[in-house]
């Protein structure tokens, strides 16, 4: 059994479809836990692992947790590991106008999307974390209506979309599937899932 330790929904329902089949998952809801992991670590790497270990020792389970975010360059890495905490009291529409905003006159508009994903079994103490990245750019407006959070406003290199306009695409290109295939790669390699 692995735990999916993320209180974000389209999360949970990302990283479902890039844990192996045969294996079977849970969710922080299905064991009834309410405590929240700590998120204040520097980088994605270190976020996702404390929230990894955070919740495996709670639950006792072999556990993956997910840290991402939105990297801008011309905003000096902004909202980075921020990403969901800025202006956490408004709506995502509010928060990409505002990045938007702050983008008007920047040439610049390259950013990233980032996913740290991890990997700890409380048992064994094994700790593992794959972060990786789907590199783009800033759109002029926002876009669509599919994915979540940032999605409607960052189109990847090499296409014309946002996140927000496609439907399958960004599930094979995204920084959550690669950074999640790097770590169920390594796991393979040490861990028989049963
Ligand atoms: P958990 O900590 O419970 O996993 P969270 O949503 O708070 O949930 P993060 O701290 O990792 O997770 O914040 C990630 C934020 O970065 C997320 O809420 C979005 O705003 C943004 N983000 C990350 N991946 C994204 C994606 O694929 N598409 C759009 N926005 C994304």
């Amino acid at each position: 059994m692995l735990l999916i330790a993320t209180r974000n929904k389209h999360k949970i329902e990302e990283i479902k479809r890039f844990v192996p089949r045969e294996i079977e998952v849970v969710s922080l809801d299905d064991l009834g836990v309410k405590l929240q992991a700590p998120e204040d670590g520097n980088s994605f790497v270190e976020n996702s692992i404390k929230k990894a270990i955070f919740y495996g020792n709670i639950t006792k389970q072999r556990t993956i947790a997910d840290d991402s975010g939105l990297v801008i360059d011309a905003l000096d890495g902004f909202p980075g590991v921020h990403s969901a905490r800025f202006m956490e009291d408004y709506s995502y529409e509010q928060k990409m106008l505002f990045i938007l905003e702050m983008l008007k006159n920047k040439q610049n508009r390259a950013a990233r999307f980032v996913c740290a994903a991890a990997y700890y079994d409380p048992i064994e103490k094994i700790v593992l974390s794959c972060e990786r990245d789907v590199k783009g750019k800033i759109s002029d407006s926002i876009r669509g209506t599919g994915g979540f959070g940032y999605d409607p406003i960052f189109i990847p290199d090499g296409y014309e979309t946002t996140f927000g306009e496609m439907i399958e695409e960004k599930h094979k290109l995204s920084h959550r599937y690669k950074a999640f295939s790097d770590l169920f790669e390594k796991l393979d390699d040490i861990i028989f899932f049963k």
